[in-house]
Formats: structure tokens, C-alpha cells, sequence
């Protein structure tokens, strides 16, 4: 692995991986949280760099720095919008159709960007710096669990859980030739 691949730690835990149930929960459907989510802009970065949330969950979206930014995601399933925000404020947004995932770009500070998945249930989980996830709060049932990631794509496995039951899964994700 060299400097340029994505964030690995010395076990090869991946950070800023989202991981997702892809098929099994048939036509349930979800409510979004009451909660929001918050994207905050900070030190011109976004933090987090990558964020999942539910459709129709509220995207809070922060200025914390004292300059001005403005959030721009460039969707492909769900409505574009482009909101210029002061020092120090904040918006709201939703997006209402899954997609995984949408980049977000500042379009004053080129070097800003992030991605948001959304999904229609709320059995996902963004990788923390050791690679690992929680999707405990999945129901017991048969289902598809996907890994993607901004540069090295997905990766599936067919995991089966009963109730109280503890599953481990690795997901591997392979850099493809050529990066
Ligand atoms: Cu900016």
C-alpha cells in the first residue's frame, strides 16, 4: 500500500467504508429519524468526510469556520441544490431517494468535498478508523451486506442472522488495477 491509497490502518481496517444491507428487508418501509444529521464545515474540510443518513431525514448542514462556504451535492437520483452559507450559520435539507453516493463539494474551496448515502432504511453504518461497524439493530433474516467506498467500490456477502444472534463479517475491498 502506498501513500496515495485510502485510509488503512496497520491492520488494514478501512475508514470512511459505508456499510449497508442491500436486499433482504423486502417492502418494509422506515421512518426517517426525528433527529438530524450533521455535516459540519470546519477548517474547510468536511467532517464527516463521508455521512449516511435516512431519506427524508433532516441534513443539518453547519458553518464553522469564519469564512463563507457553500454546500453543493451533485446528485444523481434526488433533487440538486447549491446553498451559499455565511460565517458561523447553518441549513437544513433532505434528500428523498436513496443513493449511494452523492459528492458534495464547496464550490469556493475546490479542495472540499464528501460524499452522503442515502437510504431507505436505517441499517447502515460508516466504517470507523479501524475499519470495523455496528449493524446490530438488524432484525434476525437472510440478507445481502454491501461495502462501498469513494475509490475502491463495493464489495457483497450473504449473511444469514438468527434472533440474539452475533455475526462477524468481513467485507474485503480491493483497490482495482490501475489506482
Ligand atoms: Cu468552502
Amino acid at each position: 500500500m502506498t501513500g496515495n491509497n485510502p485510509q488503512l490502518d496497520a491492520n488494514g481496517g478501512l475508514q470512511n467504508a459505508i456499510v449497508f444491507i442491500s436486499d433482504g428487508l423486502g417492502n418494509q418501509t422506515f421512518d426517517p429519524p426525528s433527529q438530524p444529521v450533521v455535516l459540519t464545515q470546519k477548517g474547510c474540510m468536511y467532517q464527516p468526510h463521508v455521512l449516511a443518513m435516512q431519506a427524508n431525514q433532516r441534513l443539518e448542514v453547519v458553518n464553522d469556520d469564519p469564512t463563507s462556504h457553500n454546500i453543493h451535492p451533485i446528485p444523481a437520483n434526488n433533487r440538486e441544490w447549491n446553498k451559499s452559507e455565511p460565517p458561523n450559520s447553518k441549513t437544513e435539507e433532505t434528500f428523498s431517494r436513496a443513493e449511494i453516493a452523492i459528492p458534495v463539494k464547496c464550490n469556493i474551496h475546490p479542495w472540499m468535498h464528501g460524499y452522503v448515502a442515502v437510504f431507505k432504511h436505517p441499517y447502515f453504518a460508516v466504517t470507523g478508523k479501524d475499519g470495523s461497524f455496528d449493524l446490530s439493530s438488524l432484525p434476525p433474516g437472510t440478507y445481502t451486506v454491501e461495502a462501498w467506498h469513494e475509490r475502491l467500490g463495493t464489495s457483497t456477502q450473504q449473511i444469514t442472522v438468527g434472533a440474539n444472534e452475533t455475526k462477524a463479517v468481513n467485507l474485503v475491498l480491493k483497490p482495482r488495477s490501475g489506482t
